[in-house]
C-alpha cells in the first residue's frame, strides 16, 4: 500500500509529453531531450523492475549516440552485458504511454505478477551512466527518481561514460569482478601491452608508424581516450575534437558522418594527408579508420567496420591455425574452435567475398547490435561487425577455458614457444575486446596492436580487398511499416511486387546488388545499392528509390 501510494505521488511528477508515442526501438527510446523527462523516468522503473526479476545488476545509460546533441535517449543493459531482452520490449513501449499515474500503477502490477517478479529479501542495483549531452544531468535525476520509486531498488550514479564502458561494468560487476572505470582502462591497457610485447622480432616495425589520429566527435570518446592513452606505451595517440576546444557534438565530426558522407571530420585537412585517422561516434562504440587524401576535394579512403572485421579475422585464424598446428600431433583435437564472422545486408559484397576466401563461415542478420551478437554468441569465436564501425569478438566460456588450461600446459612444456605465444595473444585479444557490445576504444587499441603484429601501414590494410562501389539513400514515407523484409532484409516481402521490381532493376547492373527496408529509428525506407561503378550503384539507387517512393 504505501509503495502504491509512493509510485502514484512520483509518478505525478512526471507526466508524459502530450501526442507524441515513443518506442523502445534499435537502440532503446530516442528523441528530442525535451519530451524524455517522463519517458526516462519510466525507463529507471523498468530498470528496477529488470534488476528484480533477475535478481542480478543491471544498467541504465542515457545516450543519443550519433544523434544531434539536442537529441537525447535511454536503453537498458542486461545483466550479462548486453542489450534488454526483447521479451520485455513490449512492456517498455506500454509504460512510455501511459497517460496517468493510474494507469502507469495498473500497468506495473500486471506486469509484475504476470513476470512472478519477487521483491522479499532480494536487492535490486541499477548502474547509471550518460554521455556528454547538455541535457544528461537532468535525465539522469529523472531516472534516479523511477528507481528510487520502486522500494529496494538502489541506483548507482557513475557519471560521465562511453557507452560501452557501462556495458562492461554491468557485466564485470555481475562476474564478481572489478568492476571501476579504472579496472576498465587497466583491463585494456594491460592486454594491449602484452600483444605488443609478443610482436615477432622478425616484423620490420621501422615501417610501421606508431601514431594515429583520432576524432573524438566532441563527446565521451576523446574525453576517456586521453585518459587511456597516459596508460599505453607503444603507441602515439593524437586527440582531436575532444570537446573541450568548444566544438559541437557530432557536428561535422564523428564516425557516422565520416562514414556516411566520406568526408574527412571539422580538424582534419591537408596536413595529415597520408596519416592514419580513425573517428569514434558520440558514446564511442563505433570506429572507422580513414585517411586524407592529396586532392582535397576528393573523398577520404574509409576503412569501415567490414575491413576492420576483416583485419581481426585474418589475425584470429592466423594465431588459432599456430595454435592447432601443435596441437594435432598431441592428438587433442578440441582446439578446432569454430570460428565464425557475422555481417548485415549492409556489408560490403567485396567483404563478404574476402571472407569467404579465408575459408570462414559467415552469416547474415537484421541491422541491430542485438542480431549480430546474439548469432556471434553461437560460435566459439564470433566476429561480427555492421559497416558503420560497431561491433566487437566474442569468445565462448567454454573454449576461453580450454584456451587457458592449453596455455598452462603449454607454458610448462614448451613456455616461450611459438604455439604459446599464439595461446596467450588470443587470451589477450579475450581480454582487451569487450564482451559485452562492440567499444570504440578497446577496437582502436586492437587494430592498432594487429597493425603492429603485422608491420601493416593503413594503406596496407585497406588494399586487403576494394569495395564495391555502393550509394545510400533514404525515402521519406507515410507509413514505413508498409515495407516488411526477410532472409536478413535482402529480400521485401510487402508491399506485394515491390522485390520484383527491385530484382528486374537490379538485373541491368554487372555485380548489383540493391535491398530496401524500414528505418528502426527514422520514418523513412532506406534503399542501399551496389555495382561495379559509382555511376551504376547510383543510379540502380535512385531508381529503386523511385520505385518505393
Ligand atoms: C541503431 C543500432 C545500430 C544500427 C542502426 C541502424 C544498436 C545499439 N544500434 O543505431 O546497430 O546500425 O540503429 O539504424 O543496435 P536504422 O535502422 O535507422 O538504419
Ligand atoms: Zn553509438
Amino acid at each position: 500500500e504505501e509503495q502504491r501510494s509512493h509510485l502514484l505521488h512520483s509518478s505525478s511528477l512526471f507526466s508524459p509529453p502530450e501526442g507524441v508515442k515513443l518506442s523502445y526501438g534499435t537502440a532503446g527510446f530516442r528523441a528530442d531531450a525535451s519530451i524524455l523527462r517522463s519517458t526516462v523516468y519510466r525507463v529507471g522503473i523498468l530498470a528496477a523492475l529488470r534488476s528484480f526479476k533477475t535478481q542480478s545488476v543491471v544498467g541504465l545509460m542515457i545516450t543519443a549516440s550519433h544523434n544531434k546533441v539536442s537529441d537525447n535517449g535511454v536503453k537498458i543493459v542486461d545483466p550479462g552485458g548486453g542489450m534488454l531482452s526483447q521479451e520485455w520490449e513490449p512492456f517498455a513501449d506500454q509504460l512510455a504511454i501511459a497517460q496517468t499515474p493510474e494507469a502507469l500503477l495498473s500497468l506495473i502490477t500486471e506486469f509484475v505478477e504476470k513476470e512472478k517478479i519477487p521483491f522479499d529479501g532480494v536487492l535490486s542495483l541499477v548502474l547509471l551512466g550518460r554521455d556528454t549531452r547538455p541535457s544528461g544531468a537532468s535525465l539522469l535525476e529523472a531516472a534516479v527518481e523511477g528507481i528510487n520509486s520502486i522500494f529496494g531498488a538502489i541506483a548507482l550514479d557513475l557519471g560521465i561514460l562511453t557507452t560501452p564502458q557501462l556495458h562492461w561494468m554491468v557485466r564485470a560487476r555481475n562476474k564478481g569482478m572489478p568492476a571501476t572505470e579504472l579496472a576498465y582502462f587497466e583491463q585494456i591497457s594491460s592486454s594491449f601491452r602484452c600483444l605488443v610485447d609478443l610482436i615477432p622480432n622478425e616484423t620490420e616495425r621501422n615501417k610501421t608508424d606508431n601514431t594515429v589520429v583520432v576524432d573524438g566527435a566532441d563527446g565521451v570518446g576523446g574525453e576517456k581516450l586521453e585518459v587511456l592513452k597516459s596508460m599505453l606505451t607503444g603507441l602515439v595517440i593524437e586527440v582531436r575534437n575532444t570537446g573541450k576546444g568548444g566544438g559541437l557534438l557530432n557536428d561535422g565530426v564523428g564516425a557516422d558522418y565520416v562514414q556516411k558522407e566520406k568526408v574527412a571530420p571539422r580538424g582534419f585537412g591537408s596536413n595529415d594527408v597520408g596519416i592514419r585517422c580513425a573517428s569514434l561516434d558520440g558514446d564511442a562504440d563505433r570506429l572507422v579508420y580513414f585517411t586524407v587524401p592529396t586532392n582535397s576535394s576528393s573523398k577520404i579512403d574509409l576503412v569501415d567496420g567490414d575491413k576492420i572485421l576483416s583485419l581481426f579475422a585474418v589475425f584470429i585464424k592466423e594465431q588459432l591455425s599456430i595454435l592447432t598446428k601443435e596441437v594435432k600431433e598431441n592428438t587433442n583435437n578440441n582446439s578446432q574452435a569454430r570460428l565464425g564472422v557475422v555481417q548485415t545486408a549492409y556489408a560490403n559484397g567485396s567483404s563478404t567475398d574476402y571472407l569467404k576466401q579465408l575459408g570462414l563461415e559467415v552469416i547474415f542478420t537484421p541491422t541491430g547490435v542485438k542480431h549480430l551478437h546474439e548469432k556471434a554468441a553461437q560460435f566459439d569465436i564470433g566476429i561480427y561487425f555492421e559497416a558503420n564501425g560497431h561491433g566487437t569478438i566474442l569468445f565462448s566460456e567454454s573454449w576461453l577455458s580450454w584456451l587457458e588450461a592449453r596455455n598452462n600446459e603449454l607454458s610448462l612444456v614448451s613456455e616461450g614457444s611459438e604455439q604459446q605465444k599464439a595461446a596467450l595473444r588470443l587470451l589477450s585479444v579475450s581480454n582487451l575486446i569487450n564482451q559485452a557490445v562492440g567499444d570504440a576504444l578497446s577496437c582502436l587499441l586492437l587494430v592498432e596492436a594487429i597493425l603492429q603484429h603485422k608491420g601493416w601501414s593503413i594503406q596496407k590494410w585497406n588494399e586487403l580487398y576494394q569495395d564495391l562501389p555502393s550509394r545510400q539513400l533514404k525515402v521519406k514515407v507515410v507509413d514505413r511499416t508498409a515495407v516488411t523484409t526477410t532472409n536478413a532484409e535482402t529480400i521485401a516481402v510487402s508491399p506485394p511486387g515491390i522485390q520484383e521490381a527491385i530484382d528486374a532493376e537490379t538485373a541491368k547492373y554487372p555485380k548489383g546488388r540493391c535491398f530496401i527496408r524500414p528505418s528502426g529509428t527514422e520514418d523513412v525506407i532506406r534503399v542501399y545499392a551496389e555495382a561495379s561503378t559509382q555511376e551504376a550503384a547510383d543510379s540502380l539507387a535512385d531508381s529503386v528509390a523511385k520505385i518505393v517512393d
